[in-house]
Protein backbone atom coordinates (compact mmCIF):
# COMPACT_ATOMS: atom_id res chain seq x y z
CA UNK A 1 0.00 0.00 0.00
CA UNK A 2 1.42 3.43 -0.53
CA UNK A 3 0.09 6.38 2.11
CA UNK A 4 2.74 8.10 4.25
CA UNK A 5 5.26 5.82 3.29
CA UNK A 6 5.77 5.58 -0.48
CA UNK A 7 5.91 8.23 -2.61
CA UNK A 8 2.78 8.42 -4.60
CA UNK A 9 4.03 8.11 -8.02
CA UNK A 10 3.71 11.19 -10.60
CA UNK A 11 1.61 9.11 -13.06
CA UNK A 12 -0.92 8.56 -10.28
CA UNK A 13 -1.60 12.19 -10.20
CA UNK A 14 -1.63 13.39 -13.60
CA UNK A 15 -4.46 10.77 -13.67
CA UNK A 16 -6.06 12.53 -10.53
CA UNK A 17 -6.37 15.75 -12.04
CA UNK A 18 -7.72 14.50 -15.53
CA UNK A 19 -11.51 15.34 -15.83
CA UNK A 20 -12.16 12.05 -17.56
CA UNK A 21 -10.70 10.14 -14.99
CA UNK A 22 -14.01 10.97 -12.75
CA UNK A 23 -15.99 8.19 -13.77
CA UNK A 24 -13.41 5.34 -14.24
CA UNK A 25 -13.94 1.91 -12.74
CA UNK A 26 -11.76 2.40 -9.38
CA UNK A 27 -13.49 5.93 -8.39
CA UNK A 28 -17.53 4.99 -9.66
CA UNK A 29 -16.44 2.23 -6.49
CA UNK A 30 -15.23 4.81 -3.90
CA UNK A 31 -17.90 7.39 -4.77
CA UNK A 32 -20.70 4.47 -3.98
CA UNK A 33 -18.41 3.24 -0.71
CA UNK A 34 -18.31 6.53 0.29
CA UNK A 35 -22.33 6.67 0.10
CA UNK A 36 -22.81 3.48 2.13
CA UNK A 37 -20.08 4.67 4.85
CA UNK A 38 -22.07 7.66 5.23
CA UNK A 39 -25.55 6.53 5.54
CA UNK A 40 -24.23 3.38 7.72
CA UNK A 41 -22.66 6.07 10.22
CA UNK A 42 -25.60 8.33 10.38
CA UNK A 43 -27.84 5.83 10.95
CA UNK A 44 -25.72 4.47 14.08
CA UNK A 45 -25.40 7.80 15.08
CA UNK A 46 -29.31 8.75 15.00
CA UNK A 47 -29.95 5.57 16.86
CA UNK A 48 -27.38 6.67 19.26
CA UNK A 49 -29.36 9.45 19.79
CA UNK A 50 -26.94 11.85 18.46
CA UNK A 51 -28.50 15.81 17.02
CA UNK A 52 -27.71 16.24 13.46
CA UNK A 53 -26.08 19.74 12.89
CA UNK A 54 -24.87 21.45 9.83
CA UNK A 55 -21.65 23.16 9.29
CA UNK A 56 -20.35 27.02 9.16
CA UNK A 57 -17.38 27.20 6.71
CA UNK A 58 -16.38 30.88 7.33
CA UNK A 59 -15.66 32.06 10.97
CA UNK A 60 -13.95 34.96 12.85
CA UNK A 61 -12.46 31.94 14.61
CA UNK A 62 -11.60 28.43 13.93
CA UNK A 63 -8.80 25.48 14.95
CA UNK A 64 -5.29 27.05 15.47
CA UNK A 65 -4.28 23.68 14.04
CA UNK A 66 -1.16 24.61 16.29
CA UNK A 67 0.79 22.93 18.14
CA UNK A 68 0.30 19.73 16.55
CA UNK A 69 3.12 17.66 15.37
CA UNK A 70 0.43 16.14 12.88
CA UNK A 71 0.32 19.47 10.90
CA UNK A 72 1.91 21.56 8.58
CA UNK A 73 -0.14 24.00 7.36
CA UNK A 74 1.70 26.58 4.63
CA UNK A 75 -1.10 29.47 4.41
CA UNK A 76 -4.63 30.23 6.78
CA UNK A 77 -6.85 32.44 4.63
CA UNK A 78 -8.28 35.01 5.83
CA UNK A 79 -11.04 37.10 4.21
CA UNK A 80 -13.15 40.59 4.48
CA UNK A 81 -17.04 39.61 4.47
CA UNK A 82 -19.27 42.45 5.96
CA UNK A 83 -16.36 44.91 7.17
CA UNK A 84 -14.98 41.71 9.57
CA UNK A 85 -12.15 39.45 8.97
CA UNK A 86 -13.69 35.50 8.66
CA UNK A 87 -10.94 32.69 8.41
CA UNK A 88 -11.93 29.44 6.43
CA UNK A 89 -13.08 26.82 8.67
CA UNK A 90 -9.80 24.29 9.76
CA UNK A 91 -12.34 22.41 12.09
CA UNK A 92 -15.00 22.87 14.36
CA UNK A 93 -13.38 22.57 17.91
CA UNK A 94 -14.14 25.62 19.34
CA UNK A 95 -17.49 26.05 17.46
CA UNK A 96 -18.79 22.50 18.50
CA UNK A 97 -17.31 23.19 22.35
CA UNK A 98 -19.91 26.28 22.11
CA UNK A 99 -22.45 24.42 21.01
CA UNK A 100 -22.13 21.29 23.38
CA UNK A 101 -22.01 23.53 26.28
CA UNK A 102 -25.29 25.76 25.59
CA UNK A 103 -27.08 23.52 22.67
CA UNK A 104 -27.75 19.81 22.27
CA UNK A 105 -25.41 17.29 24.66
CA UNK A 106 -25.03 15.24 21.82
CA UNK A 107 -24.14 15.75 18.43
CA UNK A 108 -22.60 15.18 15.00
CA UNK A 109 -21.75 17.46 11.88
CA UNK A 110 -20.37 16.47 8.25
CA UNK A 111 -18.02 19.33 8.14
CA UNK A 112 -15.91 20.30 5.41
CA UNK A 113 -12.05 21.65 6.54
CA UNK A 114 -10.16 23.81 4.37
CA UNK A 115 -6.23 23.08 5.02
CA UNK A 116 -3.45 24.61 3.07
CA UNK A 117 -1.17 22.01 3.70
CA UNK A 118 2.73 21.77 2.40
CA UNK A 119 2.59 21.08 -1.35
CA UNK A 120 4.87 18.15 -0.28
CA UNK A 121 2.00 16.11 1.66
CA UNK A 122 0.49 15.60 -2.36
CA UNK A 123 3.27 12.77 -2.36
CA UNK A 124 2.16 11.44 1.16
CA UNK A 125 -1.18 9.94 -0.75
CA UNK A 126 -2.80 10.85 2.94
CA UNK A 127 -3.03 14.88 2.82
CA UNK A 128 -5.71 16.27 1.16
CA UNK A 129 -6.20 20.56 1.10
CA UNK A 130 -9.99 20.04 1.16
CA UNK A 131 -11.87 17.54 3.39
CA UNK A 132 -14.84 16.59 5.53
CA UNK A 133 -14.91 15.40 9.11
CA UNK A 134 -17.32 13.71 11.00
CA UNK A 135 -17.52 15.22 13.95
CA UNK A 136 -18.92 14.43 16.92
CA UNK A 137 -19.54 16.21 20.69
CA UNK A 138 -20.53 14.34 23.84
CA UNK A 139 -21.08 16.46 26.95
CA UNK A 140 -19.52 15.25 30.28
CA UNK A 141 -17.99 12.18 28.00
CA UNK A 142 -14.94 10.28 28.62
CA UNK A 143 -12.53 8.77 26.49
CA UNK A 144 -14.26 5.37 26.34
CA UNK A 145 -17.56 6.52 25.61
CA UNK A 146 -15.99 7.85 22.19
CA UNK A 147 -14.06 5.18 21.59
CA UNK A 148 -17.29 2.60 22.00
CA UNK A 149 -18.84 5.13 19.51
CA UNK A 150 -16.55 5.45 16.52
CA UNK A 151 -15.81 1.38 17.02
CA UNK A 152 -18.92 1.01 16.55
CA UNK A 153 -19.75 3.34 13.28
CA UNK A 154 -16.01 1.90 11.31
CA UNK A 155 -17.16 -1.77 12.01
CA UNK A 156 -20.52 -1.56 11.08
CA UNK A 157 -19.95 0.61 7.86
CA UNK A 158 -17.21 -2.53 7.24
CA UNK A 159 -19.79 -4.74 7.16
CA UNK A 160 -22.69 -2.67 5.03
CA UNK A 161 -19.96 -2.19 2.57
CA UNK A 162 -18.49 -5.83 2.27
CA UNK A 163 -22.57 -6.44 2.65
CA UNK A 164 -23.60 -4.45 -0.35
CA UNK A 165 -20.98 -4.02 -2.52
CA UNK A 166 -19.42 -7.64 -2.71
CA UNK A 167 -19.11 -7.74 -6.22
CA UNK A 168 -17.59 -4.27 -6.87
CA UNK A 169 -15.04 -4.66 -4.35
CA UNK A 170 -13.90 -8.07 -6.14
CA UNK A 171 -13.95 -5.76 -9.29
CA UNK A 172 -11.45 -3.43 -7.95
CA UNK A 173 -8.96 -6.95 -5.90
CA UNK A 174 -10.10 -5.18 -2.56
CA UNK A 175 -10.11 -7.46 0.54
CA UNK A 176 -12.12 -6.01 3.16
CA UNK A 177 -11.72 -7.38 6.59
CA UNK A 178 -13.72 -7.06 9.61
CA UNK A 179 -12.22 -5.69 12.62
CA UNK A 180 -13.12 -7.23 16.47
CA UNK A 181 -14.10 -4.81 19.14
CA UNK A 182 -12.57 -2.61 21.54
CA UNK A 183 -9.91 -1.76 19.45
CA UNK A 184 -6.29 -1.79 21.24
CA UNK A 185 -5.59 1.17 23.03
CA UNK A 186 -1.89 2.32 23.01
CA UNK A 187 0.10 5.19 24.38
CA UNK A 188 2.08 7.71 22.40
CA UNK A 189 5.36 7.40 24.90
CA UNK A 190 5.24 3.30 24.44
CA UNK A 191 5.46 4.20 20.51
CA UNK A 192 8.30 6.54 20.74
CA UNK A 193 10.24 4.13 23.12
CA UNK A 194 9.13 1.20 20.52
CA UNK A 195 9.74 2.80 16.72
CA UNK A 196 11.48 6.47 17.73
CA UNK A 197 10.12 9.97 16.49
CA UNK A 198 9.01 8.24 13.48
CA UNK A 199 6.19 5.91 15.60
CA UNK A 200 3.43 7.62 12.99
CA UNK A 201 5.02 6.40 9.85
CA UNK A 202 5.55 2.96 11.35
CA UNK A 203 3.02 2.10 13.31
CA UNK A 204 -0.07 1.51 10.10
CA UNK A 205 2.62 -0.88 8.62
CA UNK A 206 2.71 -3.36 11.95
CA UNK A 207 -0.45 -3.30 12.68
CA UNK A 208 -3.61 -6.17 11.48
CA UNK A 209 -6.59 -4.31 13.45
CA UNK A 210 -7.26 -0.44 13.74
CA UNK A 211 -5.58 0.92 17.34
CA UNK A 212 -6.03 4.19 19.50
CA UNK A 213 -3.48 5.68 20.78
CA UNK A 214 -3.47 7.92 23.49
CA UNK A 215 -1.38 11.07 25.09
CA UNK A 216 -0.15 13.12 22.15
CA UNK A 217 1.04 17.09 23.12
CA UNK A 218 -1.19 19.42 20.58
CA UNK A 219 -3.78 21.93 20.63
CA UNK A 220 -4.77 23.55 24.11
CA UNK A 221 -8.03 22.46 24.13
CA UNK A 222 -7.10 18.80 24.14
CA UNK A 223 -7.16 18.00 28.25
CA UNK A 224 -3.65 17.90 29.42
CA UNK A 225 -3.34 16.53 33.21
CA UNK A 226 -0.80 19.14 34.34
CA UNK A 227 -0.09 17.21 37.33
CA UNK A 228 0.91 13.73 35.65
CA UNK A 229 1.42 15.54 32.05
CA UNK A 230 -0.67 12.91 30.47
CA UNK A 231 -3.07 13.99 27.65
CA UNK A 232 -6.40 12.93 27.81
CA UNK A 233 -6.86 12.90 23.59
CA UNK A 234 -6.32 10.14 20.63
CA UNK A 235 -5.81 9.29 17.61
CA UNK A 236 -7.37 6.26 15.75
CA UNK A 237 -5.03 5.02 13.29
CA UNK A 238 -5.46 1.96 10.66
CA UNK A 239 -4.21 -0.49 9.02
CA UNK A 240 -2.08 -1.99 5.59
CA UNK A 241 0.12 1.36 5.79
CA UNK A 242 -2.84 3.55 5.90
CA UNK A 243 -2.27 5.75 9.10
CA UNK A 244 -4.45 8.08 11.41
CA UNK A 245 -8.24 8.38 10.25
CA UNK A 246 -9.41 9.92 12.99
CA UNK A 247 -8.27 12.37 16.20
CA UNK A 248 -9.78 13.44 19.16
CA UNK A 249 -9.85 14.05 23.29
CA UNK A 250 -11.59 15.11 26.08
CA UNK A 251 -11.63 18.38 26.79
CA UNK A 252 -10.34 21.51 28.69
CA UNK A 253 -13.05 23.85 30.14
CA UNK A 254 -11.47 25.68 33.31
CA UNK A 255 -10.64 29.25 32.57
CA UNK A 256 -7.37 29.86 34.15
CA UNK A 257 -5.73 26.37 32.80
CA UNK A 258 -6.96 27.80 29.29
CA UNK A 259 -5.82 31.15 29.27
CA UNK A 260 -2.54 29.92 30.20
CA UNK A 261 -1.90 26.68 27.40
CA UNK A 262 -2.91 29.58 24.79
CA UNK A 263 -0.70 31.91 25.95
CA UNK A 264 2.26 29.31 25.99
CA UNK A 265 1.21 28.15 22.44
CA UNK A 266 1.88 31.23 21.69
CA UNK A 267 -2.27 32.42 20.61
CA UNK A 268 -3.94 35.44 20.08
CA UNK A 269 -6.58 35.63 23.09
CA UNK A 270 -8.76 37.34 21.44
CA UNK A 271 -9.83 34.40 19.07
CA UNK A 272 -10.57 32.24 21.73
CA UNK A 273 -12.63 34.70 23.29
CA UNK A 274 -16.09 33.15 22.74
CA UNK A 275 -14.70 30.41 25.15
CA UNK A 276 -12.64 31.87 27.28
CA UNK A 277 -15.76 33.59 28.75
CA UNK A 278 -17.88 30.73 28.46
CA UNK A 279 -15.30 29.11 30.71
CA UNK A 280 -15.14 31.97 33.22
CA UNK A 281 -18.92 32.13 33.96
CA UNK A 282 -18.42 28.07 34.44
CA UNK A 283 -20.45 27.42 31.61
CA UNK A 284 -18.16 25.67 29.34
CA UNK A 285 -19.17 21.95 29.62
CA UNK A 286 -16.59 19.13 30.10
CA UNK A 287 -16.91 16.99 26.79
CA UNK A 288 -15.78 14.68 24.52
CA UNK A 289 -15.79 14.16 20.86
CA UNK A 290 -13.93 13.14 17.96
CA UNK A 291 -13.54 13.91 14.01
CA UNK A 292 -12.84 10.97 11.66
CA UNK A 293 -11.73 11.71 7.93
CA UNK A 294 -14.60 10.92 5.77
CA UNK A 295 -12.10 10.67 2.86
CA UNK A 296 -9.33 8.76 4.50
CA UNK A 297 -11.85 6.26 6.12
CA UNK A 298 -13.38 6.14 2.33
CA UNK A 299 -10.19 5.16 0.85
CA UNK A 300 -9.17 2.53 2.98
CA UNK A 301 -12.23 0.75 2.90
CA UNK A 302 -11.89 0.34 -1.13
CA UNK A 303 -7.79 0.12 -0.70
CA UNK A 304 -7.49 3.75 -2.62
CA UNK A 305 -3.90 4.30 -3.62
CA UNK A 306 -4.46 8.59 -2.94
CA UNK A 307 -6.91 9.37 -0.77
CA UNK A 308 -7.79 12.15 -3.45
CA UNK A 309 -9.00 9.01 -5.51
CA UNK A 310 -12.19 9.28 -3.54
CA UNK A 311 -12.91 12.72 -4.61
CA UNK A 312 -14.44 13.61 -7.92
CA UNK A 313 -12.17 16.98 -7.55
CA UNK A 314 -9.24 15.86 -6.05
CA UNK A 315 -7.56 18.54 -3.58
CA UNK A 316 -4.10 17.06 -3.24
CA UNK A 317 -1.85 20.09 -1.72
CA UNK A 318 0.00 21.56 -4.33
CA UNK A 319 -1.92 20.53 -7.32
CA UNK A 320 -4.90 22.78 -8.56
CA UNK A 321 -7.22 20.76 -10.67
CA UNK A 322 -8.97 22.34 -13.95
CA UNK A 323 -12.48 21.74 -11.50
N1 LIG B 1 -11.89 17.16 14.98
C1 LIG B 1 -10.83 17.13 15.96
C2 LIG B 1 -11.41 16.95 17.35
O1 LIG B 1 -12.60 16.80 17.51
C3 LIG B 1 -10.00 18.37 15.94
C4 LIG B 1 -9.26 18.56 14.63
O2 LIG B 1 -9.74 18.28 13.55
N2 LIG B 1 -8.05 19.10 14.66
O3 LIG B 1 -10.64 16.92 18.29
Amino acid sequence: MVLETKKVDEELLEELSKVESIGSKRRMVAYRAGTVVLRSMVEDLLDMGFEWMLPVMLSRTTDPLWPDPGASIEYRPELEIYGARVRTMQSMIVHKRVLVSLGPSKFFIISPNIRIEKRERGRSGWHLYEFTQLETEIAHATMKDVFRVYERLVTSAIRAVKTELAQELREIGRELRDFGTPFEVLSRRDLERKYGAEWERVLPLQIREPVWVTDIPREFYDYEDFGSGIWHNYDLFLPEGYGEVLSGAEREYEYEKMLAKIKRDGLRVEDYEVLLKLAKEGKLKPSAGAGLGVERFTAYVVGARHVAEVQPFPRVPGFISPL
